[in-house]
């Protein structure tokens, strides 16, 4: 065929990293700037966001290791509050100092990468606070573009899912996914009993055998399919019971739980997908052992980062500046007594016990200076912190 190739439109590492993802007016900008005898500017901005999603009073700050590998080798300080952190409207997450020149165009992606991140990890949060203690896989990889599958994957973990589905997971961050068999396993053999046989037979040693029990028949009848096919190899049975044949999901779950329960296979769980959303982990999650969500997370509503010049140097003092709307100066977040406490740059809060700094350097001029947190540490804070917090449902 001749003619224009197919590609990917995927931004690569290199383009981000050279700041080539970005908007054309901070090109101009750094143009004029340099034209205007401005380039040696230094500013320090603040990222944070001034409202939360409809419902949300907090959200989860992630993202933050994208970022640092994208000023890494810039002549940058950075100042943020771990990765994983729970935070409020208006508080600061991170300063940026440094000459506007070496960084401007990197807003764009630097935004894009904790809003992203932040965005998917809130949801996954609200729904591990709401699950009660039971499982929730991330399934939402269908509903992104490729180009963003590790970076979702490792946004639903730290912020609290118990699995990702990702094979992409593994590689990147070093956690096995989830997942046991498509629709398309089972319509491939035209027999569910074959196809869960076959997965048994193959995968059982490496992990838990979850049958699909809707693909042609009722749930109730499939599920006795599964144990006379596989008996107590059977450890789980997923119900993603098309949302037309839908009704009463809660019912079916308890109808399916009861069946087990009368044939001896309590330890068998049950777990739900397809169109899972806040509302109806609160319904189910005293009837299931577990969910698998996909689209709610991956398309969760958008956390508002925004970044603002808040301090420029001139003279060799920072003058306090930024646009209506914003407060201006460069701030700084701690714990005092249990409470969040936001201070001016240069001041302590007024506490009687030692403030717990939650503001730290990780980078001085364009070098990490701290070691980086595994993502089973950052879900291990998430989840601490999720004991301190409540989630009102949307
Ligand atoms: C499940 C469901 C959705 C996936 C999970 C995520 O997939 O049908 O497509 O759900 P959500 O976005 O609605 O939350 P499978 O049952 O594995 O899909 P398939 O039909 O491809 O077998």
């Amino acid at each position: 065929m001749q003619g224009r190739r197919p590609r990917i439109y995927s931004a690569s590492k290199d383009e981000i990293k050279a700041g080539e993802a970005t908007d054309i007016y901070f090109k101009r900008t750094k143009k004029i700037l340099r034209e205007a005898g401005l380039s040696d500017l230094k500013v320090r901005m603040e990222i944070h966001a001034y409202s939360m999603p409809k419902g949300y009073e907090w959200a989860v700050f992630a993202g933050l290791e994208e970022v640092l590998a994208m000023l890494e080798g810039r002549k940058v300080n950075v100042y943020s509050v771990p990765e994983g952190t729970i935070f409020y409207k208006k508080e600061p997450l991170m300063i940026i100092e440094g000459t506007y020149e070496d960084f401007a165009e990197l807003e764009t992606a630097i935004l894009g990468a904790l809003r992203f991140s932040s965005t998917i990890a809130t949801a996954a949060a609200r729904m591990k606070k709401l699950a009660n203690g039971k499982t929730i896989l991330f399934f939402g990889l269908r509903a992104l573009h490729p180009a963003v599958y590790p970076a979702a994957d490792r946004a639903a973990y730290i912020g609290g899912a118990d699995g990702v589905s990702g094979v992409l997971a593994e590689k990147y961050f070093g956690v096995t996914p989830k997942g046991t068999m498509p629709h398309a396993l089972i319509i491939a053999f035209g027999d569910q009993t074959k196809a869960w046989k076959w997965f048994a037979d193959l995968f059982e040693k490496e992990t838990p055998v979850i049958a699909l029990v809707d693909t042609f028949n009722d749930e109730r009848v499939e599920v006795e399919m599964a144990l006379q096919t596989l008996g107590d190899r059977l450890w789980g049975v997923r119900l993603d019971t098309p949302s037309s044949r839908r009704g009463k999901m809660k019912e079916i779950v308890e109808e399916i739980r009861w069946l087990l329960n009368l044939k001896g296979y309590s330890n068998v769980k049950i777990f739900v997908s397809g169109g899972i959303g806040e509302k109806q982990i609160v319904e189910l999650r005293d009837v299931v052992d577990g969910f698998g969500v996909g689209t709610s997370i991956a398309s969760a509503p958008n956390v508002d980062l925004s970044m603002d010049i808040v301090e420029i140097n001139r003279g060799d003092r920072w003058i306090k500046i930024s646009k209506r709307g914003k407060l201006p100066g460069a701030k700084k977040l701690y714990k005092c007594n249990g409470k969040r406490v936001v201070t001016l740059w240069d001041e302590e809060p007024d506490c009687p016990s030692k403030p717990e700094p939650l503001t730290i350097k990780y980078m001085e001029n364009g070098e990490i200076i701290r070691e980086l947190p595994s993502v089973d540490d950052i879900r291990n804070y998430v989840i601490r912190q999720l004991e301190e917090v409540s989630v009102e449902v949307l």
